[in-house]
């Protein structure tokens, strides 16, 4: 379907109580709101963490001028035969890209034990100094979340027939291919490093712009409830203005090159 005219945002938000139990967000025309509501209320009702008590649903009008339009990062996939292997490549990516054995050490140490300073999970991500590995984000417990990010309904259909002509079709993967497509082309960002926090699903990625998006298996033993996302920042960026990017900035996946 073509796109036309105005653009809106929608975001889903349901939880039980005090707890969050799902959300989904999309970047959809005008007309299709209604059909997207309705999908996005089933997905809420249907969730197996539980029944919500409260679902929330959003949607503003994009300027359509402030929209970037980005090619989604070639997706590649390195079989490892377990967690020490897929750290090596990890930590390989990763100084090849420029970021010191300081900052990958930060990443590693962090996700592993849980980013937050309560012990638990981040919701969103950690900045890291790619120079000193310091943590740049202003809220630690929670991160930074990139939100306001989406596939045109083309490339979507065009990144899904991929994945699946390739095996490798997930819904996490077509999530977090998008997500990892966005931060490499947010300015200042260098990297990406990302693990799971679901215990049973053991695929991480590294991106970049120069590396594209690689998956490495095995990251981590299954069962390891652990997990989480780093993004190296360079040194010279302004912090504000990347959070601004990747919370607020709408980022639209228009072409799948090379998947
Ligand atoms: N923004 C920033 N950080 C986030 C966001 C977000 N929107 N969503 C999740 N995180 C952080 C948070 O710390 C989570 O604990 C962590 O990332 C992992 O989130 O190609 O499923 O949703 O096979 O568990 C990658 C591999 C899967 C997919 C990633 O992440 C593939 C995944 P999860
Ligand atoms: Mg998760």
């Amino acid at each position: 379907m073509k796109r036309r005219g105005e653009l809106f945002s929608l975001r889903m938000h349901a939880s039980i109580g005090e707890a969050h139990l799902c959300g989904a967000e999309r970047i959809v025309a005008k007309d299709e709101i209604p059909g997207m509501l309705v999908a996005m209320t089933e997905r809420a009702l249907s969730h197996k963490g539980g029944e919500p008590t409260s679902i929330s649903i959003g949607a503003d009008r994009l300027d359509s001028r402030r929209i970037r339009k980005i090619p989604l990062l070639p997706v590649r996939t390195l079989e490892k035969a377990g967690p020490r292997e897929a750290a090596m490549e990890v930590s390989r990516l990763l100084r090849e890209s420029g970021i010191s054995d300081e900052a990958v050490d930060r990443a590693f140490e962090d996700l592993t034990r849980g980013a937050a300073p309560s012990g638990g999970n981040m919701r969103g991500a950690m900045l890291i100094d790619v120079r000193s590995g310091r943590r740049l984000e202003p809220d630690r417990e929670r991160g930074v979340r990139v939100t306001r990010m989406d596939l045109t309904e083309e490339a979507r259909g065009k990144l899904e027939d991929r994945l699946r002509q390739r095996g490798i079709y997930h819904p996490r993967v077509m999530e977090a291919s998008v997500l990892a497509s966005k931060a490499a082309a947010v300015p200042g960002i260098v990297a990406e490093f990302c693990c799971s926090d679901d215990p049973d699903y053991t695929t991480g990625y590294v991106a970049s712009r120069t590396l594209g998006y690689r998956r490495i298996t095995r990251i981590k033993e299954p069962g390891d409830p652990f997990g989480g996302r780093a993004f190296f920042v360079d040194d010279s960026a302004s912090i504000e203005a990347v959070i601004r990017e990747l919370e607020s900035i709408p980022y639209l996946v228009t072409e799948v090159p090379g998947v």
